[in-house]
């Protein structure tokens, strides 16, 4: 498979092309065991994978994409109301159950349909559980570049998360346009502990690694001192991450000897760059995305970094800058506006949403990012802000306001909510809920919403009132929550 190219060109005698978690698996073993799981999924338009941190997923995730299939990764940590929403609207066939934290009731041999789906209320969906001692030689035939390769959820600023149609041509171009950028080889040794369910850990950190033939290190979990332990080349991370590696500086020192490390999916502060600089003797690359776009504006490896700044466009990106009529806003490091983005990573819509996608997609193939940006006369792009209140980041993950808002209103002792992001020295934002209730308190509320929702979507802190600020129109003023 294109898509997956590095992988089956990789050496057969590292016996460690993935680890995840200390579990190793080499290349030739990799292709076998997903080719397995492909027989088994085969035919099966779209196929869910219960995305943990394990060789098992991503195992799942290559033979469901050798099987032709649109992978849609589960989160985890979702709640209940959340896993039902993905399983249901993308019309997954089965659900590729992987390793530690998945419900199963499978025997090994066959499927699970057992009509009337598990005590969480997950649909009824047969379950493929990866076993890791299965293997095949079948050789298919490769998806189309036009195939879908993902459906991945991500979360807008109303309503529940929707599903973002990727590719194959996409994630080849997302990834090749990186490889271009950072230099990326089958030599580098790639180490992350992000999830396996977004575009940053899967995209980048799985596909990214087996497209390029590289060696790919997942840690489980992004802690300073796994990564700092695993002889990496090329180290990426959330903003998050790395303000926790340079709160421990011999985990930070240890990464010196790396060829790169890459920050992404939220601003790196200016100071956690200086931090890092000071600590492993090297300028972080950092580089802007979106689920919808994949990763479209980066700093080079052969090229200058500055702190605060995400970089330029990548080969084949257009960006531009555009004030509220639409008008292209002066590229003078000062004027800001919405960035647009347009190339050949793009997605292809929003899953069953034709209104949505009209919305942020133009027929000329520019995507309306909701992000505030400047580019100065040399072309460095800065991302100054977000246009919505209602889009949170937090930890690098993206949340919905809207979403956790319909949560809590769920809950009978509530009658208004506003959630915001307020700002928070290791997170970035923290998610703020803002309530109106009668007799309920903060913990019944925040696990009320996790039986809803995924862990980090779940309000840090909840802030009862009398009364929500509103205009004359009735509509909330969030900006005044946010800065009170
Ligand atoms: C978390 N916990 C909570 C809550 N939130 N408990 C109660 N209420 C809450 N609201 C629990 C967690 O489950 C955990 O429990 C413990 O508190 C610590 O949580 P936390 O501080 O969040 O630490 P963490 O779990 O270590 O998470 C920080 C993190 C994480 C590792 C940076 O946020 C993360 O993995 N972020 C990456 C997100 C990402 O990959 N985004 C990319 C999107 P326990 O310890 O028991 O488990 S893709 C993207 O953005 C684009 C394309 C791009 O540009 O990349
Ligand atoms: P998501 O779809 O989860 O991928 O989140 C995309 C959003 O993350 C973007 O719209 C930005 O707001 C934010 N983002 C990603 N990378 C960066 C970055 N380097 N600097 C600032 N914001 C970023």
């Amino acid at each position: 498979m294109r898509l997956l190219a590095g992988m089956t060109q990789l050496a057969s005698d590292r016996p460690d092309a993935v680890t995840v978690a200390d579990v190793a698996i080499s290349a030739e073993r990799l292709l076998g065991c997903a080719r397995a799981v492909a027989d088994e999924v085969a035919g099966a338009p779209v196929v869910a994978v219960h995305a943990t941190p394990t060789v098992e997923t991503v195992v799942g995730m290559v033979g469901a994409l050798l099987a032709g299939a649109a992978v849609v990764p589960v989160p985890p940590d979702s709640g209940p109301a959340e896993r039902r929403h993905l399983l249901t609207d993308s019309g997954a066939a089965l659900l590729i159950t992987t390793g530690a934290g998945t419900a199963t009731t499978l025997s090994s041999g066959g499927h699970d349909t057992a009509g009337t789906g598990t005590a969480d209320g997950d649909p009824a969906l047969p379950r493929v559980p990866v076993d890791l001692t299965r293997l095949s030689s079948t050789d298919r035939p490769a998806p189309a570049p036009t195939d879908p390769a993902l459906i991945m959820y991500t979360s807008g600023t109303t309503g529940a998360p929707k599903g973002v149609l990727l590719s194959h041509r996409a994630v080849e171009a997302g990834i090749d346009a990186l490889v271009d950028a950072w230099a990326w080889s089958p030599d580098d040794i790639l180490v992350h502990g992000l999830p396996l369910f977004h575009v940053h850990g899967l995209v980048l950190g799985v596909f990214g690694a087996l497209r390029t033939g590289c060696r790919l290190r997942h840690t489980g979990r992004p802690l300073p001192e796994r990564y700092a332990a695993a002889g990496g080349t090329l180290y990426f991370g959330v903003p998050t991450v790395w303000s926790r590696i340079c709160a421990q500086p011999e985990a930070a020192r240890a990464l010196a000897g790396a060829r790169l490390l890459v920050s992404g999916s939220a601003a790196l502060p200016v100071p956690v760059f200086d931090r890092l600089r000071e600590l492993t003797g090297h300028q972080p690359v950092e580089r802007y995305g979106m689920t919808e776009t994949l990763i479209t504006v980066s700093s080079r490896v052969d090229g200058p970094r500055r702190a605060g700044y995400v970089g330029f466009p990548l080969d084949g990106v257009g960006t531009r800058v555009v004030d509220e009529a639409g008008r292209d806003v002066p590229a003078d490091g000062e004027s800001v506006g919405e960035l647009r983005v347009r190339g050949p990573m793009l997605f292809d819509g929003y899953l069953n949403r034709p209104e949505a996608t009209a919305a942020q997609l133009d027929a000329d193939g520019w995507f309306r990012t909701g992000d505030i940006a400047s580019v100065d006369p040399a072309g460095w792009h800065r991302i100054v802000g977000r246009a919505s209140t209602d889009l949170i980041k937090s930890g690098g993950y993206r949340i919905g306001a809207g979403e956790v808002e319909d949560a809590l209103l769920a809950h009978p002792g509530v009658r208004e909510a506003a959630v915001v992001g307020r700002p928070h020295a290791d997170l970035g934002e923290q998610v703020t809920a803002y309530v109106v209730a009668d007799g309920v308190g903060e913990a019944e509320l925040v696990d009320f919403v996790a039986g809803h929702l995924s862990v980090h979507k779940r309000p840090r802190q909840v802030r009862f009132v009398d009364a929500l600020p509103r205009n004359a129109m009735g509509k909330v003023q969030k900006k005044l929550l946010a800065t009170d």
